[in-house]
């Protein structure tokens, strides 16, 4: 709860080397965690903010072998693109390291020992898939084959992303090795398993009770997991690309990526603070808050907690502000379909503009559902807040400045009743803004700060400083000496958001030093203290260079769509009678949950005009139950039914397949009756 820490550790989610960094990356976990570290270190609180690459697991590895390098070089390769983008943007981590360092290698191999010592852990042996010519164990991954419900050919040990059901090895007709081509046989191993469900009882208590206060994305998610009960986890993987397992008999097994990578947060703080680390970590005075993207919750909620505790000597984070996702112009951000925009293109495009986007993503960023960001309300925020709002005031009260006062602060006489107005809502600012900031809400903080330039803009409108010169000299002294200090004030207020234009707003006011504490307050620069030459602090962005990042995302659709179409092409005509053999209908939802066991599996009761039925669908990933109960569906009504997890799915619901494999349901564009014929 709202209990008084000594120090904050603050962590962001270490992202996948393998392949540069996106706005959606920012929006979600960079940006709302550098604006509060850098906050808590105004405040002149004891922070450390730290970061790194997640350069284990499946996905690097089948790149690297794709491409013909090693998985090293393909982590060496985007650890620096991705190291690099986050320093041009600002973020301001104490440490930046990476999950191949051989500290995190041995911290890691370090925490997997203790749990296994201290008999943490669960073995358990089952048979997979192994490559005998590549004398391999074969991850999910790793092995393609025939989909037994669509028969797509090119379905993956996990998933088919034709049908979108979700698969076990085991159940592919015809398994192919990845690697070799050649027919994996079956072969007994041995993974260890960090058994959930024993510590269910205590996390139910933590995050359910204790935790009232977390973001209500974040509390629903871990409420949901934990309702539907939790599982043992395997934390080992038979793939020679990782941690080695530290124990006897391990040989070719290495740590599941998402156990070795939240511990690169204490690996990183250990490689920062070797010889004090451990106060980061285990001393109860430590706040230890962890950014991150919604996909990530459970992994930071309930499964890092669970090793943390297992461990036992280390403390539990305080909060994890997770937020949603942002999409880009209406689509769901995509690496596979390069639907993104790219830090290191972005620098390109608009050099110097780096608060431009800290702004935008800030301003519009997902914390309680998922956002869009388009290059269109990019373009607005920019000409119409930050240009025509903080740029221009600030401008205005420098360059009157100069030319009534060759650049020094004019005295400030008394005020009278409008400025003792104005100036009563600009006090308050401090408290609001810092309100938002502690509980994570960065959006309306930004938009407090943002008001504390509307005040000084609207002031200098409503007073007019400029035609007063002309008969009251000592009056506009004052107008412009309190549209100074609000200068200064900007300067504090927006360090944490803008950071660069903060510090351009310094160099104007030729002042340094300032404390957050300050805030709101008209003393900030003495009488006589000499301003810089005004400069402007940001320009307008015109159509056309909207219009070519516009453009630029048109061409990445086009290509896509010929890419979907070249890898589905049409099937081959069918007769006008066998279309008739299909009896599509509409339905409403009744209800929809997840299946219990089945990461990918919703279970639908559909009111189909016919007394009612149940199908179940491969669309987990990407639609949660509640937000499809009371939608209109097709359906395939008369498939034969097929069991599914042991229920019987009686039809196919009707979804379009994205390029990337993202299934959309179809629905009817208006109401009709259930059970209506498609045709
Ligand atoms: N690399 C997943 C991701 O980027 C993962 C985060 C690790 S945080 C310890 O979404
Ligand atoms: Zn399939």
């Amino acid at each position: 709860m709202n209990k008084l820490y000594k120090r904050t550790l603050i962590t962001s989610a270490l992202p996948y080397a393998n392949g540069p960094i996106h706005i959606g990356h920012l929006a979600g976990v960079y940006v709302p965690a550098d604006i509060y570290a850098r906050y808590l270190r105004l405040k002149g609180e004891e922070v450390l903010f730290v970061g790194g690459s997640d350069e284990h697991g499946v996905p690097i590895a089948l790149k690297a072998k794709a491409e013909g390098i090693t998985p090293q070089d393909v982590v060496d390769k985007f650890h620096h693109i991705i190291k690099e983008s986050f320093e041009a943007f600002g973020i301001t981590f104490d440490i930046y390291s990476r999950t191949t360092s051989a500290i995190h290698c041995q911290t890691a191999s370090d925490f997997f020992r203790k749990l296994y010592e201290k008999g943490e852990f669960i073995e358990k042996t089952s048979e997979q898939y192994y490559d005998e010519e590549a004398s391999q164990f074969l991850a999910d991954r790793y092995i393609v084959g025939e989909c037994p419900h669509c028969h797509n050919t090119r379905a993956y040990g996990d998933q088919c992303e034709v049908c979108g059901t979700s698969l076990s090895p085991l159940d592919l007709i015809n398994p192919k090795s990845v690697i070799s081509g050649s027919v994996p046989i079956l072969k007994e191993t041995k993974h260890w398993y960090l058994p959930l469900d024993k510590h269910e009882p205590w996390l139910k208590k933590w995050i359910l009770e204790d935790h009232k206060e977390w973001k209500a994305n974040v509390y629903g998610q871990c409420k949901s997991w934990l309702d539907m009960g939790l599982q043992p986890r395997a934390v080992s993987r038979d793939l020679d690309w990782g941690v080695p397992v530290p124990v006897e008999g391990a040989e070719g097994k290495v740590l599941y990526v998402w156990f070795d990578a939240p511990i690169g947060y204490i690996s990183n703080t250990i490689e920062y603070a070797p010889d004090d680390w451990e106060k980061w970590w285990k001393d109860k005075d430590s706040k230890i808050v962890h950014f991150i993207g919604k996909d990530n919750i459970v992994f930071h909620c309930i499964v890092f907690p669970a090793m943390l505790k297992a461990d036992g000597s280390y403390v539990l984070p305080d909060n994890v502000p997770a937020n949603e996702f942002l999409n880009l112009e209406g689509d769901k951000i995509s690496t596979s379909r390069n639907w993104a925009v790219w830090l290191h293109e972005y620098l390109q495009d608009f050099p110097g503009k780096q608060d431009v986007l800290r702004y935008v993503l800030t301003a519009n960023a997902p914390e309680t559902k998922d956002n869009d960001f388009t290059w269109k309300d990019f373009q607005a925020r920019n000409n119409n807040e930050l240009v025509a709002i903080l740029g221009n005031f600030i401008n205005r009260a420098m360059v009157l400045t100069w030319k009534y006062f060759e650049g020094t602060v004019p005295p400030c006489g008394d005020l009278d009743d409008y400025d003792r107005q104005t100036f009563s809502e600009f006090s308050e600012t401090k408290l609001a803004v810092e309100g938002y900031l502690d509980n994570y809400r960065f959006r309306d903080a930004l938009k407090e700060a943002m008001n504390l330039a509307r005040i000084g803009n609207k002031y200098l409108a409503d007073t007019e400083p400029w035609k007063l010169a002309k008969t009251d000299m000592k009056r506009t002294a004052t107008i412009l000496n309190l549209s100074l200090q609000i200068t200064a004030n900007l300067s504090i207020v927006f360090e944490p958001f803008l950071p660069f234009s903060s510090e351009k707003i310094k160099k104007l006011i030729n002042k340094t030093g300032l404390k957050w504490e300050q805030l709101g307050r008209l003393d900030l620069l003495p009488e006589g203290h000499h301003l810089s030459q005004p400069e402007l602090l940001f320009e307008k962005i015109e159509d056309d260079a909207i219009e070519t990042q516009v453009q630029k995302l048109l061409a990445t659709k086009k290509s896509n769509e010929l890419s979907n179409y070249q890898a589905n092409p049409q099937k081959e005509n069918i007769a006008f009678e066998d279309f008739l053999k299909l009896d599509i209908r509409t339905g409403k939802v009744l209800d929809c949950q997840k299946v219990p066991k089945a990461d990918k599996l919703l279970q639908f009761s559909i009111d189909d005009g016919m007394g009612g039925r149940t199908i179940v669908s491969g669309i987990a990933q990407y639609y949660r139950p509640e937000d499809l109960i009371g939608k209109n569906v097709c359906f395939i009504a008369n498939l034969e039914p097929r069991m599914l997890k042991g229920i019987a799915s009686q039809g196919m619901i009707l979804s379009a397949e994205n390029v990337d494999g993202k299934l959309v349901v179809i629905t009817p564009l208006s109401e009709v009756l259930a059970g209506s014929e498609v045709k």
